[in-house]
């Protein structure tokens, strides 16, 4: 069974997507020590001789959330959701009518590292609103699939089920290029010294992804910075997020 988890903005079209997806079969309960409500449904893919067919996906809704700070509780549970317990696959909905605003929840979900697979939705109204989408272009940008949905019809749910099937196979896994999204000369430098600290405790670039963490710990990212108080290699890594020139980054 693949364990696909869903995200994205608010009224992108999650919830419909996740009732398509999982019908009648949903449990719903909340998230370990909150009262945030967490569901979670099965779906099988398929039922022809598509690729995938046949196959079991265990879906979790994730809160919408437009970012993956450390300030706010939905943000929290899903970013912890996707670095803690590693779901095979993320899909990110965007509202495909509305690509600047959501794109930068992809751009965070990128950085997390998470194994992404894009649903752009809302198709039906890009179409009737005459908006172009390059989708092969922005699936080359991301560098992950890029399928376009309509939720409240069904259309291209399946071909994102085959989608979700596909991009959890260590085939297309290893095939993944790592996008990164650059912050410039200066800080790219800051980021690389913090990533080379971080990288020295090895269970914690083993179980976040280094540049991620170096680029929170840069942000102060409360819990981050938690993590890093309680690494051996806490107070180098600190001392590398300092900026040479003098003073501290924001
Ligand atoms: N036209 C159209 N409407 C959609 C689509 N997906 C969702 N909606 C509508 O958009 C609104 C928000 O959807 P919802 O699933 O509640 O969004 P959520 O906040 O992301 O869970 C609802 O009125 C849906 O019926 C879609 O693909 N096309
Ligand atoms: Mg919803």
């Amino acid at each position: 069974m693949t364990t696909v988890a869903l995200i994205g903005n608010p009224n992108v079209g999650k919830t419909e997507l996740f009732n398509r997806l999982t019908g009648m079969k949903q449990k719903v309960g909340n998230w370990p020590g909150v009262t945030v409500e967490k569901k979670t449904g099965k779906c099988v893919v398929g039922s022809g001789s598509g690729e995938g067919s046949g196959e079991e996906l265990e879906v979790v809704d994730l809160p919408g959330t437009y970012s993956l700070t450390a300030h706010a509780l939905d943000e929290l549970i899903a970013r912890d959701y996707i670095v803690e317990e590693k779901p095979e696959v993320v899909v990110d909905i965007l509202d495909g009518t509305n690509l600047e605003r959501n794109l930068y929840l992809t751009l965070l979900l990128l950085e997390l590292e998470a194994n992404l697979v894009v649903a752009l939705n809302q198709w039906d109204v890009v179409r009737k609103r005459g908006i172009e989408v390059d989708l092969e272009k922005l699936s080359e940008l991301l560098g992950v699939p890029v399928l376009p949905t309509v939720a409240t019809t069904g259309e291209g749910v399946e071909e994102l089920k085959e989608a979700v099937v596909k991009a959890a196979t260590a085939k297309e896994r290893e095939k993944r290029r790592k996008v990164v999204m650059g912050y410039g000369e200066d800080i790219e430098a800051l980021i690389k010294n913090v990533e080379k600290a971080v990288s020295k405790d090895a269970e914690l670039s083993g179980k976040y992804p280094p540049r991620w963490l170096a680029i929170k710990v840069l942000e102060k990212d409360e819990k981050v910075l938690k993590l890093v108080e309680n690494s051996p290699h806490g107070v180098e890594i600190k001392e590398a997020a300092v900026n040479k020139k003098g003073g501290e980054t924001k």
